[in-house]
């Protein structure tokens, strides 16, 4: 077997797994607490270092055929063959209301068997089918897969298909991408079957992929003539975006209708950026923009600590996972995470975009189904879960005093009824000089009923560029306005100072 890529560039994945499975040492104790997210972030960035040592490489081509799932190849898209389906082990599992280990269907057993292992399991070819795929270095038993799979069966009374290709998604991600074709296939003659054996209507089928998963959706949706529903979770990006055509990614005709949502959409870079941004459904979702989640941190030394213990929200594919968040909380959440038409992110900022095209503003999420609205969408969210919220444009201008300052700042909402939590108005560090003027949507899953007033902290920045900054900013005015209710407030601040993590409370309406 011919693999371009050196063998020993990226075992770090497989090493975390089999050393789970030995006795402890301090080494070995010390790798099991790694996160697969930080697995992911720190095995493609040696992807791409050892990448470019050997890019120059002649690249031999091979390919590999397995029986009726087709032939792969090296040439093109992919750097490596995929394993062979008795190493990948892919199976899907059935979750039912009141059983949550129904069936486990093994993909390379011959289809007659996963009849036999249907019938009787409480599958039923008269309910709608929904099926997750998990995506890099996952697995069928990662927590948010199992979260999603009860979310839907509490939904409605579905067939739940759990797919687990983690033999085959923990390795290397040239490897894993290569794999995925195969799932694809496997995914793809599964649903077939399910149609021609069980008499499932295909229409009824909705799959929901993650990262590799949604790419494999897509290639498995492509192969199943009339699929009802992909929802694409963060497409995974490296390779898929430059290296594969539409016809081996996901794109609008592998379903009748294909929803993504977009949280990590930056230029790969190795730390951010592992989800497509360009728009490839029939709708598709830019939660905050679709390149950095709030709350989430997704920088390199925050990352690796929060890989080694600590907060979920520091580490590397934080973004990244976001969307299968805000996708499982839009199952039986009452809150909608109501999305609107923008040109861009910039714009939405600015507080421009609150409007809802005819037929009402499409939802991101497991409803997206019900809008016909078609096209590129906006919506902010809270920076920690429950992430849908109340939306509420908010501009800050600063005074004209000659000040030159470094940091971030906070926002606590009071209300009549309660007040918010503090929530970042500013997601990183930036400059602040005279008359600046900042714009922000942000969202409150705090319902705090009339804004009364908005407390504002000033946190100042370390590092370089700190060198020479002031520690206090100078604030003039605050204009909020609720994104529903379209009622806007002034908060007259009377040039308060606010210095270094301290807040200032403004109430005022007169004197602007
Ligand atoms: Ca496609």
């Amino acid at each position: 077997m011919v693999i371009s890529w050196p063998s020993v560039h990226l075992t770090l994945a497989l090493e975390k797994t089999e050393i789970r499975h030995h006795r402890p040492t301090c080494f070995g104790t010390y790798m099991a607490t790694f996160r697969p997210d930080f697995v992911l972030g720190l095995s493609i960035a040696l992807l791409a270092v050892i990448q470019s040592s050997v890019a120059h490489e002649l690249v031999r081509r091979a390919s590999v055929c397995y029986g009726d799932l087709g032939c792969f190849s090296t040439a093109g898209q992919l750097h490596s063959l995929p394993y062979k389906p008795a190493e990948i082990q892919t199976t899907f599992t059935l979750k039912l209301r009141g059983n949550s280990y129904a069936a486990v269907v093994k993909a390379v057993d011959d289809p007659n068997t996963w009849h036999s292992t249907l019938a009787g399991s409480g599958f039923s070819a008269a309910k709608e089918t929904k099926v997750i795929v998990h995506g890099y270095v996952d697995s069928g038993t990662t927590g948010w897969v199992g979260t999603m799979a009860t979310e839907l069966l509490k939904k409605g009374d579905y067939n739940v298909f759990v797919t687990d290709w983690g033999h085959g998604s923990r390795s290397s991600y040239p490897q894993a991408a290569a794999n995925s074709f195969v799932v694809a296939a496997q995914l793809a003659k599964f649903i077939n079957s399910l149609h021609t054996r069980e008499g499932v209507d295909l229409a009824k089928v909705h799959l929901i992929g993650h990262s590799l998963g949604a790419q494999i959706s897509g290639n498995a949706g492509s192969k199943c003539s009339g699929l009802g529903r992909i929802s694409a979770l963060d497409p995974a990006e490296p390779i898929f975006k430059t290296e594969v055509d539409d016809s081996k990614r996901i794109d609008k005709s592998d379903a009748t209708f294909v929803d993504v949502i977009h949280t990590d959409g930056a230029d790969f870079n190795l730390l951010q950026g592992y989800g497509l941004k360009d728009p490839v459904g029939h709708v598709d979702f830019y939660p905050n923009g679709g390149v950095d989640q709030p709350g989430c941190t997704d920088s390199a030394v925050l990352g690796i600590l929060g890989a080694v213990g600590g907060g979920h929200d520091n580490s590397i594919a934080c973004s990244h996972s976001r969307s299968h968040e805000y996708f499982t909380e839009s199952i039986n959440s009452n809150c909608r995470f109501d999305s609107h038409p923008c040109n861009s992110w910039a714009d939405y900022e600015k507080g421009t975009c609150h409007g809802c095209p005819t037929g009402g503003c499409p939802q991101m999420g497991f409803n997206a189904v019900e809008s016909s609205a078609r096209g590129s969408y906006y919506v902010s969210t809270a920076e920690s879960s429950p992430y849908c919220g109340h939306e509420y444009f908010v501009e800050m201008d600063l005074t004209g005093e000659r000040v030159y300052s470094y940091g971030r700042i906070y926002l606590t909402f009071l209300g009549n009824t309660r007040n918010s939590r503090e929530i970042e108005f500013t997601s990183e560090n930036r400059h602040y000089h005279a008359n600046d003027k900042e714009m922000h949507m942000l969202s409150l899953h705090t319902e705090v009923g009339s804004v009364t007033g908005v407390k504002v902290r000033f946190h100042r920045g370390d590092g370089l560029a700190s060198l020479g900054t002031q520690h206090h900013i100078t604030v003039h005015r605050i204009v909020l306005e609720d994104a529903v209710a379209k009622q806007r407030t002034t908060f007259c601040t009377h040039d308060h100072i606010i210095n270094d993590d301290r807040c200032q409370t403004f109430r005022s309406h007169n004197g602007c």
